[in-house]
């Protein structure tokens, strides 16, 4: 860490950049995708308008990603958050202190697919998600049973399936089969926690079959979408001192690494004057908030045993990476509830 944080609340640089994505408003926009490895997200960013040399890039210490350009003309990030909830929780927060109006947030990620019907290589559009965790207060040592191993949460509603959010679920074609309206289960783990046996008292022999008959339409196995539907639902604008948000004029040094150096992009306020005041919380207009959904690629199918083969997930990641910025960008957002264009790195 090479950066002076100046609130352990919430650090932040002196320049107003987050601890761990590295981002300071105006680098990500309102409509965002969000993916695992970087490898998919720079595969959804030859889609964007601009060359890709031209396309701000940031990548933080801690290996977040984040890309910032166009789709037909609509401003549009694709972060790598890399893997499971506590990184979903970074980057769901992190781009909340940074981009100021609505934030729709759309996850595409690999899954385990419990739908024997549906092969390796297909979509799935979850509506819902549950939350699996390892009970640590369970007897993993020397337990007769698996009773309570796991604990299964309630489900939480994607908000995009309600009240005017993007649709994410595309037209059938033939190329790619699509499940909407199932229910997910995201998971503290990649294997004792999506029942998958290894060398470890993990106690989770049965838990398919305990998660199947527990939750209605369970179809996908992964580990970020619940959190994020959970964050979306409970997140309100926080009132500010004064209701704005002074961004100080630095130019600190600061550990991320942006691309391209030389553009306007690494020119945000830089002088006192163009030191920005945002109003974050209008009181004239309607709330901001978090709208979010996911869309699942099935890598692996628990039933059948079949894993995805590299090829069809690097086409499959691209068809999906460019039907959801077809939704994201046609979803209508009113510009009051968008992020001022003025000082931002897609500011045309
Ligand atoms: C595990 O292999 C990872 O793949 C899935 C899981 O949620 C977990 O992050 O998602 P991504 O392909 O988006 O990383
Ligand atoms: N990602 C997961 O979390 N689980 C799978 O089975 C495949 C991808």
């Amino acid at each position: 860490m090479k950066d002076t944080f100046l609130d352990a609340n919430f650090p932040k640089t002196a320049d107003g950049r987050v601890y761990h994505l590295g981002l300071r408003m105006g680098e990500v926009a309102n409509r965002i995708i969000a993916v695992g490895p970087p490898s998919r997200a720079e595969d959804i960013a030859t889609f964007l308008d601009e060359r890709s040399e031209d396309l701000f890039r940031l990548t933080s210490e801690r290996a977040f990603l984040t890309i910032t350009g166009h789709y037909k003309g609509v401003p549009v990030s694709i972060v790598s958050i890399g893997m499971g909830n506590p990184n979903m929780d970074f980057v769901v927060r992190e781009v909340r202190e940074c981009v100021q109006g609505d934030m729709l947030m759309v996850r595409i990620g690999s899954c385990g697919c419990l739908d024997e019907s549906l092969p390796v290589g297909s979509l799935v559009v979850p509506s819902a998600s549950v939350a699996v965790n390892r009970n640590y207060d369970f007897d993993f040592q020397s337990s007769p049973s698996n009773d309570n191993a796991y604990l299964i949460s309630k489900p939480v509603i994607a908000l995009s399936t309600s009240n005017n959010a993007p649709s994410v679920c595309p037209e059938p074609e033939p190329a790619v089969e699509i499940k909407c309206n199932t229910v997910n289960a995201s998971a503290d783990s990649f294997y004792s926690s999506q029942g998958r046996l290894t060398s470890f008292l993990d106690h989770n022999e049965d838990l398919i079959e305990r998660l199947q008959a527990r939750v209605p339409n369970l179809s996908t196995l992964e580990m970020e979408t619940f959190h994020l539907f959970h964050l979306a639902s409970v997140w309100r604008p926080r009132p500010l001192e004064g209701n704005h948000l002074t961004i100080p004029p630095t130019n600190l040094p600061v550990d991320p690494t942006i691309s391209p150096r030389s553009s306007k992009f690494t020119a945000l306020p830089s002088s006192p004057a163009q030191a920005k005041s945002i109003n974050l919380h209008s009181e004239s207009a309607p709330a901001a908030r978090i709208r979010a959904a996911a869309v699942h690629m099935v890598f692996a199918n628990r039933i059948t045993g079949d894993f995805v083969t590299p090829e069809r997930a690097e086409s499959l990641q691209k068809w999906a990476g460019e039907k959801v910025l077809q939704a994201l960008a046609g979803f209508a957002v009113d510009a009051s509830r968008l992020h001022p264009e003025e000082g931002s790195v897609w500011e045309s």
